[in-house]
């Protein structure tokens, strides 16, 4: 494991006595696991403390530990001494917690983004982390602290889900040193494992199952595309969140190097996700389309019925398939 470089950080938290933590808004696992084991951390070694995040916790977390306890910025009161802020790439992504953040005397971070402008006093910013989580597992080690199981389930959480369960580029050595320790301590690595990777709403699978049934193919085998409609959000309950990383099954199939997810929640309104492999350009597509987004993943809005949109989908599919024959 990568020792933690800053002493002055480290100092900053022995002397600490009533610490302010606070995370990104639209918080992943990651941000939730960090937050939530540095909280763990501190008060072992008998600091007073308050996690805040501006936005609510999303259920998935919350059997996590302590996340009952994760308060939003209007609820927290007195000053602190000390602030830190985890796995926020820069000040506004902490959103309403900034105010109090910056009304204490000593600021600390904690993260792993490239573009961090290392806002705080003391920074702890590593980019080759492949979570906040790694870091603060190395934060651990050079207070010495127990690693206890709480902290574990937090600090697994934080990095199983930023590592997409171990399979990202980003899965280095240290993830699985990390790994070791935290499997060592005896936390439920099944139980957890399923609350994060498995467990969906069963509106989502009902969506799924709609664009599964919807799954066509084109261009001979090496593309294919979903859609879902109104209706089909009507009829399963589900909301936009719901139709997320829907896109992702159109790819899992043997020769497909493009895929295109078509849905629309309300008439009038179409929503493309697309997906490609090299050496096709989901941007190409999504561009064409008026909309944009990377290499691989991209997407446009339509504002007109799908019966409309899905033909020039179609054409700008066909347009792609074509440059790269
Ligand atoms: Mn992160």
């Amino acid at each position: 494991m990568k020792p933690f470089q800053n002493d002055a950080l480290i100092a900053a938290l022995r002397a600490s006595r009533r610490v302010f933590l606070c995370t990104h808004i639209a918080p992943d696992g990651d941000a939730i696991g960090s937050l939530l084991a540095a909280k763990h951390l501190l008060e072992g070694m008998g600091k007073t403390v308050v996690a805040c995040c501006a936005d609510p916790v999303p259920r998935q977390f919350m059997p996590l530990p302590g996340a009952q306890q994760i308060v939003r910025p209007d609820a927290v009161t007195g000053e602190f001494d000390t602030a830190m802020s985890l796995d926020a790439a820069d000040l506004p992504r902490v959103g309403a917690s900034a105010d109090i953040y910056l009304r204490a005397p000593v600021r600390l971070q904690i993260d792993h983004h490239a573009t961090n402008p290392l806002f705080a006093a003391e920074n702890e910013v590593d980019p080759d982390a492949a979570a906040a989580g790694c870091v603060v597992m190395r934060l651990l080690r050079a207070l010495g602290a127990p690693l206890t199981r709480d902290i574990a389930v937090c600090l697994y959480t934080a990095i199983s889900m930023d590592t997409g369960n171990f399979s990202y580029s980003n899965t280095d050595a240290e993830v699985f040193e990390i790994m070791a320790e935290l499997v060592g301590t005896g936390f439920d690595l099944c139980f957890w494992s399923r609350q994060l990777h498995l467990m969906r709403d069963s509106e989502y699978l009902g969506l799924l199952s709609r664009a599964l049934n919807s799954l066509t193919f084109l261009h001979g085998g090496k593309a294919t595309m979903m859609s879902v409609g109104p209706q089909d959000f009507a009829d399963v309950g589900a909301r936009a969140e719901h139709s997320e990383n829907i896109v992702n099954y159109g790819l899992y199939i043997d020769g497909v190097s493009v895929t295109c997810f078509v849905n629309s929640r309300e008439e009038g309104v179409t929503r493309f996700s697309l997906r490609t492999l090299p050496p096709y350009s989901a941007q190409s597509i999504a561009v064409a389309l008026g909309g944009g987004g990377h290499e691989a993943a991209a997407g446009a809005t339509l504002k007109m019925p799908m019966a409309q949109a899905v033909p020039l989908a179609l054409a700008a599919i066909d347009e792609e398939m074509k440059r790269h024959p």
